[in-house]
Parts: C-alpha cells; structure tokens; sequence
C-alpha cells in the first residue's frame, strides 16, 4: 500500500507474533517493519517495548513514523484465570493506549486480535452467528468483550480505523503458544513427533474451533487491507478454518505415526473449553471482504508433522 508509514508490531516475539512479522515484512520490506516485545530479539529494527508504557510507545511511533499497528500483545484464557487482575490491565491498559494514539491521529490503523472467548455457557454452541448472546466466563473472555466494545467506539465517535478478527484456536509450528486453553493442539504434534505420549488436559470429546496459522496470517492481512467502506462490524469479525476434538486430532497424527498415543488428564482448562462454542459462522466475514479458509484437519496435521521433523 503505497500511503502505508511503518508498521509495529507489538507482541511480534509471540505465536501469532513471528509469523504475522515475517508475512508483513514480505509484503513491506524488513526497512518499513518495526517488531517489538517486551523481550529481546535480534530482528531487524526490533524495539523493546511495554504496551503499558503509553510515553514509549508514543516515541515508538513518533520517531518511527508509524502509521499501522498490530497489537497482539496479550495474556490468554488459562493465565488470565491465574492472574485475572493482570489479564485486565495488560489486555485492557494496552489496547487503550493504542487507541488513544490513534484518536489523536498518531496512528492511522490498527489490528487487535479477539477471540472466541468472548462466548460463553449462554451462547449456542454451534455454528455460533456473529451477532448472538455474548456473555463470557473467563476474565480473558471479558478482556476481549470489553476491548471489542472500546473498538466499536472509537471507531464510530473518533472515526479510529481499528480492525478485529475473533480468532479461535491457532495452531502453527514455528512456535508454542503461550496460556491458552487451546494449546494442547500445538503441544500434541510436538510430542507426537518426539515419540512421546502426549497427556491432554482437555477430555477426548472437547470440540473447539481452529485455524491453522498461514489461514490466520492470511486473515489478518486481508482485513487489514481491505477498502474501509467494506468493513460493516467494528466489534471483531467471527472467524472459522475447522472444529476438532483431541480424539479427532490424535487420529489425524496417527495417519502419518502410528503409534502415537495420547492420555486425557483434564484440567482447570476443561471448565474454559466447556464454556465456548464449537464452531463458528463466519458468513459476515465472507460476505464483507471475502473471507475463506483453506486448510483442514488433514491438511494442517500433515503439514505440522512434515514441519516439525524438518525443525
Ligand atoms: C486461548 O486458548 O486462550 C486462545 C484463544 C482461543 O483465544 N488461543
């Protein structure tokens, strides 16, 4: 885009982080590609950044001249319901800082990342609509219905081009995620490709939602460059790739190892997966800017094995 300043990317060393980097530098060049975290990296142009450090981040973006934002700088369902109160301030302190940026005009665009926690025990749990009961149980959950809601406001009283997709479960090979509930689907290729038994901290019959992650770096990208009158929800567009269980997983990697083995040893994280839906409608994503998800079970658990053992 030729109107495009730099891009930051804040939480870049993160699971989404690293991929949606490298995509983004692709399409601008590493020179137009500023990532930050708040741990190191030898990346060009990496920057150390705390997104609750609202007078660096300003710098940041002043010096830089950033005009787009990726914020994906967050604490995740499971280590939210460890540290509620920190789930907040760093969910919620860190999209502010970066919305007041861009109320002020400072930063043109802005990419946040919701989730399918926003749903919860009161939601219908299949082929979950866009607009439906949104009532979440989690304090990653409420972060998200929260920040979804600051999004939705910003963008209709200061005219801030914010965008947000909910993703559900991601699942990619370049790095493990961190907190969530829905982990136990990268951690198991690892195990399963080191020979291990994998122990599951979720019951073999839990159905949640996934992407496989070039679907999700590819959605991100999308939207992001997407003509502004195409986008009708300023909340987050719901987003689905394929639903799976851990038993449905473990025979997809059992097609390329066969003895692969697995144990459930459900945990406090049972209690979240149980209160989010199973699939997901994204027929509102699609119908505005075209939205398509390309890979399957099969495809991403034949992809994950071949990546992982070539790692
Ligand atoms: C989590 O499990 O917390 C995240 C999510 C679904 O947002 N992956």
């Amino acid at each position: 885009m030729a109107d495009t300043g730099k891009v930051l990317v804040i939480g870049a060393n993160g699971q989404l982080g690293i991929e949606l980097t490298d995509a983004l530098i692709e399409i601008y060049g590493a020179s137009q590609v500023i990532p930050s975290d708040i741990t190191a990296s030898d990346r060009e142009n990496f920057v150390i950044l705390d997104v609750l450090n609202v007078e660096q981040l300003r710098d940041i973006v002043r010096e830089n001249g950033v005009t787009d934002v990726y914020l994906l700088a967050a604490l995740l369902s499971a280590r939210g319901e460890q540290n509620p109160m920190w789930a907040w301030k760093i969910n919620m302190d860190g999209l502010l800082n970066v919305l007041e940026l861009a109320r002020e005009g400072i930063i043109r665009k802005i990419f946040w990342p919701s989730s399918i926690a926003v749903f919860g025990t009161t939601t219908p749990k299949v082929d979950t609509p866009q607009e439906t009961i949104i009532s979440p149980d989690t304090m990653y959950g409420i972060t998200k219905l929260a920040g979804e809601r600051l999004c939705a406001y910003y963008a209709k009283k200061f005219q801030v081009d914010v965008r947000s997709l909910r993703y559900p479960g991601l699942v990619g090979y370049r790095a493990l995620p961190g907190g969530g509930t829905t982990d136990y689907a990268v951690d198991i290729y690892h195990k399963a490709v080191a020979g291990e038994i994998y122990r599951c901290f979720l019951s073999a019959n839990t159905r949640l939602p996934f992407l496989y992650m070039p679907d999700a770096v590819r959605a991100t990208l999308e939207i992001m460059q997407v003509p502004v009158s195409k986008i009708s929800i300023r909340s987050s567009y719901n987003l689905a790739g394929f639903s799976c269980t851990p038993a449905e997983i473990t025979s997809s990697i059992q097609q390329h190892i066969s003895d692969f083995q697995i144990e459930y040893e459900p945990d406090f994280r049972q209690q979240i997966a149980d209160s989010w839906p199973e699939s997901i409608n994204d027929k509102v994503a699609r119908r505005d800017w075209g939205w398509q998800a390309q890979y399957t079970l099969p495809d991403m658990s034949r992809e994950m094995i071949q990546c992982i053992r070539e790692k």
